[in-house]
């Protein structure tokens, strides 16, 4: 027989009133049958499907106004529910970033988890798990999966995003057979599972029953920050900062807070106020959690000051990406994963050295350049974290990276912000150089990328959409052409077979490549909650005995002009420039 639920004082008065799930109205009420397991009430609710419910590159992300429709959320974690075989007793990771929403989503997932047969749940304190830690956790508990809310980069707020993505066993995002069968199941879905509980009180550490199904409610940073110190040398990097070595993090008001503090802060030794906005806040301040130039401009600025830190990094909503800035020199994230490949043996968990290196097609050529060095594979994939797992898994590569801020390797299956900042402090406990010492090294032996991305943000679908077709119709025609780029060697679509199971992901991106190695690639984002995004990706290599010094948008005005030349995207987009320039 279940016992019913440990219930605290607060539980008990929000179960005589209305369970807080009242911002997703309508979760009973849709017509639904009821079965007693014990003293538990299961109930099978009536739904009928939603038809933009396809995952995009990391999950399904939408405003959260559309999660707060009726059934909107509990549709889609009942369609992952029902997509996966076997997980009856066995263990649910559950935690977020901690935006609008992320409590009371927690609170259905759990009681949906209890009535679909999770053994049980591992969940965040205060449901905070940031995206890397959750990973962790599945693979440290030996969990089947883990459902991660978050919208990661994208703002938060009750006018802003929410998102949900589901983990598989490896820790990693649900491969794409995974999330197509996800997709196709919430396109028939006719009900959903759920108990009828009180809220699980999330806030203290401890163990609970929800019917059957065990909660236990866990520290969110004890055990990564242990993974963390398993892979790096502390104590060099502690030396680092005793001797007078100064560093910033921001983390946005967002996930990273907590994980920083304790491990910059209390392990490391960095001075209090060395992390900034290290609250998580629903609405991240009103900012918006995306660690680029534009939207971490306050930590830029701080690092270009005449009395900036040595080292300056941030980190997004959910903790998986990261930008890092030295005193007066950005680099940019393809060129920090280069760095980090070429340099990784220096930490302990490294010093083995690296099996292969992976990259998402749209990031710079600069890591395959060390990878050749280093006379080690390097896999070109499409964009999207989930297709480096199977690399990781096959121990086929041991470090990833992708252009959109993301670095990581095979400690976990997903980016990891906190991660890169540590491999840098590292590098430059080991080195005792500078940042800019340690680029204009790099770019010594290895030439340099110089790179940038441009984002039309918010177009219209329909404009977007013509935009790529056209693209994609005058593909053949391209080859031989001269442009203000010069002239064009090959153009394609680009897919992918991974050489793990064979599986072939199409369309992942128009690339016109010129004859001296340069390049434009277009594709438009999956992640994005607002009309379309266009992403141009420019990149033009400079070998070590030309110019290294160049402003990136100089070296790349000719090749910005031949995108617009190929693409007209001011003819489609009504835009003569772009919202974002990384
Ligand atoms: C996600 C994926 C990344 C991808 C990024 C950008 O990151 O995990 O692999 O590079 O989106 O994707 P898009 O160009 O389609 O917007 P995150 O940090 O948002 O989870």
């Amino acid at each position: 027989m279940s016992i019913l639920c440990q219930t605290t004082a607060r539980q008990e008065n929000q179960a005589a009133g209305l369970l807080r799930i009242a911002t997703l109205p309508g979760h009973r009420g849709y017509g639904s049958v009821i079965h007693y397991r014990g003293f538990l009430v299961i109930q099978t609710v009536s739904t009928t499907p939603f038809n933009d419910q396809k995952p995009g590159t990391s999950g399904l992300r939408k405003k959260v106004k559309i999660f707060q429709q009726p059934r909107y959320a509990e549709n889609f974690i009942q369609s992952v529910f029902d997509s996966l075989d076997g997980f009856a007793g066995q263990t649910l990771v559950l935690g977020g970033d901690g935006r609008y929403l992320n409590r009371e989503v927690i609170q259905i997932a759990m009681k949906m988890a209890a009535a679909n047969g999770f053994g049980r749940v591992l969940v965040g304190q205060g449901g905070i798990l940031s995206t890397p830690a959750a990973s962790n956790l599945i693979r440290k508990a030996g969990a089947f999966g883990g459902l991660v809310l978050s919208a990661s980069h994208n703002p938060g707020g009750p006018d802003e995003d929410f998102g949900i993505k589901y983990n598989v066993s490896n820790g990693g995002p649900a491969p794409e057979k995974v999330t197509d069968a996800i997709h196709a199941r919430t396109l028939e879905i006719d009900s959903y599972r759920i108990i009828d509980a009180p809220d699980v009180d999330l806030d203290s550490i401890g163990i609970s029953q929800l019917g059957d199904m065990t909660v236990e409610v866990v520290d969110p940073v004890a055990l990564y920050a242990e993974l963390m110190e398993s892979l790096f040398d502390f104590p060099a990097i502690k030396a680092l900062i005793a001797g007078g070595f100064t560093l910033s993090f921001d983390s946005m008001s967002a996930v990273t807070g907590p994980y920083a503090t304790e491990i910059f802060e209390k392990r490391l030794g960095a001075p209090a106020g060395t992390v900034q906005n290290g609250t998580p806040l629903p609405d991240f301040g009103h900012h918006h959690p995306d660690p680029n130039l534009v939207h971490a401009k306050q930590l830029y600025d701080r690092m270009m000051a005449s009395d900036a830190p040595d080292f300056g990094a941030a980190s997004d909503g959910d903790g998986d990406r990261n930008l890092i800035i030295g005193r007066h020199s950005y680099v940019t994230p393809s060129d920090s994963l280069a760095v980090l490949a070429a340099n990784a043996h220096l930490a302990p968990g490294y010093a083995a050295g690296l099996k292969g290196i992976a990259r998402s097609m749209p990031t710079s050529g600069a890591a395959d350049r060390v990878a050749e060095k280093l006379g080690i594979p390097l896999y070109e994939t499409p964009t999207g974290w989930k297709f480096f797992g199977n690399l990781l898994d096959a121990g086929m590569a041991t470090i990833c990276g992708e252009e959109s801020a993301g670095t990581g390797s095979d400690h976990v299956r997903e980016k990891d912000g906190i991660w890169a900042v540590l491999l840098w402090l590292n590098i430059l406990a080991v080195r005792k150089q500078s940042v800019v010492d340690i680029m204009a090294e790099h770019w010594a032996t290895y030439g340099r990328n110089y790179y940038a991305r441009h984002d039309y943000e918010a177009i219209a679908k329909d404009k977007a959409d013509a935009l790529m077709a056209a693209l994609r119709d005058k593909l053949t025609t391209l080859p031989g052409m001269v442009n203000s780029g010069g002239t064009i060697k090959a153009a394609d679509d680009f897919a992918y077979t991974d050489p793990t199971d064979q599986s072939v992901s199409k369309n992942q991106g128009v690339r016109v490549l010129f004859e001296d190695g340069s390049r434009v690639v277009m594709r438009l984002s999956g992640t994005g909650t607002e009309g379309a995004t266009l992403r141009v990706y420019i990149e033009r290599y400079m070998g070590v005995d030309g110019d290294l010094g160049l402003e990136t948008g100089d070296a790349l005005a000719p090749l910005i002009a031949a995108a617009q030349e190929v693409a007209d995207i001011a003819g489609y987009t009504g835009m003569d420039k772009p919202s974002v320039i990384t």
